[in-house]
């Protein structure tokens, strides 16, 4: 027997996965994808019986590989650490060591550039294959007898999150958490066996994680595996009418727009009737401007449907799949969430239009931040996860008003530590002090921009500080501009006013 939670659809020979490589085509289908998680699992336990919640991280683009780990980690009972391929090294020795992982699995070049840092942190570095092959050769018994028994209460996933602190945290879900995340969805937006979706978004987040592949596996469909959004191959597809949901998240609609822009007519013309003929357009991770939102319906037909989630909560609001999906708006609380506004002493806000904070409570909210008792005591008042978004209630639909901290930062749907990057930008030997800030662009959502002043007879270009930030911070946290000041607004205590350098630029 094995856990059920959270499961794969395994009943049939259906396709699950496509992956897209360079030499063509890889499918899978169902049941081989349930073999392979098993006999990875196996592999891992090797002679044991559990692994107890042992942290496995993993360093994989999307794959067939990416899938039978995660699912291989859940079915032998440990925390699944996914990681983004796109971190520079030096930013992987925080989440590794903080979650105290004893094993690492990446394949391929993904495992050459780990080598060092495995070495020097005492982590088994493996491959898919080396845990694999030994069971090959024992058939498809061999691998599934020993697997262990999980309760749905068990740890299963740490996805790492930029928090207002320095050091990002470890975000813990449960598989109960996860079973919780992925059902809401599966009945909100209507998931069927019938539907097909392209994933190109990264694998350490809950949009790709959960809302497309896990929802889509869970439901049987077929999903398509891009190892990052490779714009062309993916409108190709949508061309071809291969897919009737997607997801996203603001900025590849705007990128989408911009690609139509680049093409003649007949091109814009195949692609926009591959999504209108889609029955699902979502939109998330970050704000749709209303702009975007009608472009797109000028330009498809589909009405996006924008929801709203975290890491910590999965996914807590959405428009309906069916009824009113209102621009600029988020929606009411999916099936099995609750959802309310705050004010600052606690009390619930039912008026409309009065902005205060959203919190979220039910079995879809994570379980707590991994070793650290103060930070998930402070984010819970009464039992409700407190989120830091501000919202207000407007005609019955949430409309988000921004975030209670300047120093959170969310380009491209990416959340960004403002902190995080301040800290690495003042290890630089010419900045004396820094301040970063997320200033609104059309395409980013909000662009990082860097305010420094220098030290004493130092000077610093753009160019100069982008290479310099070149791995040292993934490529998306790198400033997209800088601004030399001769000192920083500071009020009276001393405390850079990130107002008022926003103020700055306008
Ligand atoms: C890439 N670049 C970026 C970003 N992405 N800069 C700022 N913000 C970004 N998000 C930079 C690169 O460093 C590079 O800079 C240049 O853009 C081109 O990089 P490339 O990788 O080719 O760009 P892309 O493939 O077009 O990537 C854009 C993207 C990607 C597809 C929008 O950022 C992305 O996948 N974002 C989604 C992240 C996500 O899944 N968020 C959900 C989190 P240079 O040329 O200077 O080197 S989960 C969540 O938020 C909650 C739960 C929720 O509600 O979903
Ligand atoms: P993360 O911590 O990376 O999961 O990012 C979660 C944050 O993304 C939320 O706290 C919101 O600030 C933001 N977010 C997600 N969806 C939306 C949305 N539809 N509109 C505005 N902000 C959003």
């Amino acid at each position: 027997m094995r856990s059920t939670f959270p499961q794969l659809n395994a009943s049939n020979l259906k396709t699950a996965l496509v992956e897209s490589t360079e030499g063509g085509n890889r499918v899978i289908s169902y049941a081989a994808l349930n073999l392979r998680c098993d006999r990875f699992a196996a592999g891992l336990l090797n002679e044991r019986a559990d692994l107890e919640e042992e942290r496995i991280a993993f360093f994989m683009p999307a794959s067939i590989d990416y899938v039978t780990t995660l699912h291989g980690i859940w079915r032998a009972g440990g925390i699944a650490v996914p990681l983004n391929v796109a971190s520079a090294v030096s930013e992987l020795e925080h989440y590794l060591s903080s979650a105290s992982v004893s094993r690492m699995v990446a394949n391929g070049e993904y495992r050459e550039s780990l080598v060092e840092l495995c070495a020097a942190l005492n982590i088994e570095l493996i491959s898919v294959d080396d845990v694999m092959s030994p069971l090959i050769s024992e058939g498809a018994e061999a691998a599934t007898k020993d697997l262990p028994n999980i309760a749905p209460e068990r740890r299963a996933m740490m996805l790492f999150t930029s928090g207002t602190t320095n050091k990002p945290k470890g975000v813990v879900s449960t598989h109960k958490t996860i079973a919780a995340q992925i059902t809401t969805l599966i009945d909100a937006w209507a998931w069927t066996d019938n539907d097909s979706i392209p994933l190109f978004l990264p694998l350490h987040h809950i949009h790709g994680i959960i809302n497309i592949l896990s929802c889509g596996l869970w439901a049987g469909a077929t999903v398509d595996l891009y190892e990052k959004f490779d714009m062309p191959a993916i409108c190709e597809k949508v061309a071809a009418k291969r897919y009737n949901v997607f997801m996203a998240v603001p900025t590849i609609y705007v990128k989408l727009i911009h690609y139509f822009e680049s093409l003649d007519a007949d091109a814009v013309e195949r692609i926009s009737n591959g999504f209108k003929q889609m029955r699902l357009n979502i939109s998330g991770s970050a704000a749709c401007p209303v702009k975007l939102f009608d472009q797109w319906q000028a330009l498809t037909s589909q009405v996006l449907l924008e929801r709203y989630g975290m890491t910590e909560i999965g996914m807590g609001l959405s428009n309906p799949y069916k009824g009113e999906r209102r621009a600029g708006h988020v929606g009411q609380p999916l099936p099995g969430v609750q959802a309310k506004l705050f004010d600052e002493e606690n009390n619930e806000i039912t008026a409309e239009d009065t902005p205060g904070e959203i919190r979220v409570r039910g079995d879809n909210v994570f379980l707590e931040y991994w070793n650290n008792e103060s930070a998930t005591t402070e984010s819970f008042v009464d039992g409700w996860f407190c989120t830091g978004d501000v919202a207000v209630i407007d005609k019955g639909y949430f409309r988000i008003m921004g975030r209670s901290s300047v120093d959170i930062i969310k380009s491209g749907g990416y959340k960004l530590s403002a902190l995080e990057i301040e800290g690495t930008l003042l290890t630089h030997e010419a900045i004396a002090e820094v301040a970063v800030i997320g200033v609104e662009d059309e395409t980013w959502g909000e662009a990082v921009s860097a305010f420094v002043v220098l030290k004493s007879e130092k000077t610093l270009s753009y160019d100069e500080l982008k290479a310099w930030c070149d791995g040292k911070m993934s490529g998306y946290k790198v400033p997209k501009n800088l601004h030399v000041v001769d000192a920083l607004p500071r009020n009276a205590m001393g405390k850079v006013t990130k107002p008022a350098l926003k103020d700055l630029l306008a």
